[in-house]
């Protein structure tokens, strides 16, 4: 069986009116689609079969398969990003996690500050990405396809799509509206805290 769309972990409506559900039809429902069945059909072509996803993402990147890189990553950073969201009300960071945010940020409104401005800063298209790298949280951003998947000792934590087509319907243009919205009212800190463990790869990873 070939890789899968996974479905959403909240209704198609769940985060309105920071993210329509007309957003979500197409982000999720034709472009996370696309890259799914454009990812399956570089891995036919290049007879890559069997392999996860997380094999397949490193595969192309040692070989500098652009094409399958850039939509096998998406594929990835996609089904991770879903998980990073849930409707307004979801908890603060507390915990080991606010420990180590206040350790490297000073304190959890610093972090927003430094994460949205990360990601309305990015060029053009990519991924803004809260990390654990040597047990410290940090900041960063990768562009087009690339994925902390294919970098040794990146644990993903958060992320943000900053793609125009993650905001053009509900936001037109306006990049740093749509991040304001969505890093203040939509992210899942408990998703966040679960990602301490290491595991956060894992957690967007699939077997065909
Ligand atoms: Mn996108």
């Amino acid at each position: 069986m070939p890789f899968r769309l996974p479905d959403l972990p909240f209704a198609a409506d769940a985060l309105a009116p920071h993210m329509s559900a007309e957003t979500l039809e197409f982000h999720h429902g034709k472009h996370h689609k696309a890259y799914v069945d454009k990812t399956n059909a570089l891995v036919g072509e290049k007879g890559m079969e069997g392999a996860r996803l997380s094999e397949v993402i490193r595969a192309a990147a040692s070989k500098g398969e652009k094409g399958l890189f850039n939509n096998s990553g998406q594929l990835w950073n996609h089904s991770f990003f879903w998980q990073c969201l849930a409707p307004a009300g979801a908890a603060r960071p507390t915990g080991k996690l606010a420990a180590l945010i206040e350790e490297g940020f000073g304190s959890p409104q610093a972090l927003l500050e430094q994460f949205k401005a990360e990601a309305v800063n990015h060029f053009a298209s990519g991924w803004a990405w809260l990390i654990l790298d040597r047990g410290a949280l940090k900041v960063t951003s990768l562009h087009d396809g690339d994925t902390p998947v294919a970098h040794e000792g990146m644990q993903p934590l958060l992320t943000l799509d900053v793609w125009e087509h993650a905001y053009y319907i509900d936001y037109r243009n306006a990049r740093p509206k749509f991040v304001d919205a969505v890093v203040d009212n939509l992210i899942n800190w408990e998703f966040v805290a679960q990602n301490l463990d290491g595991n956060g790869v894992q957690r967007a990873d699939q077997s065909p």
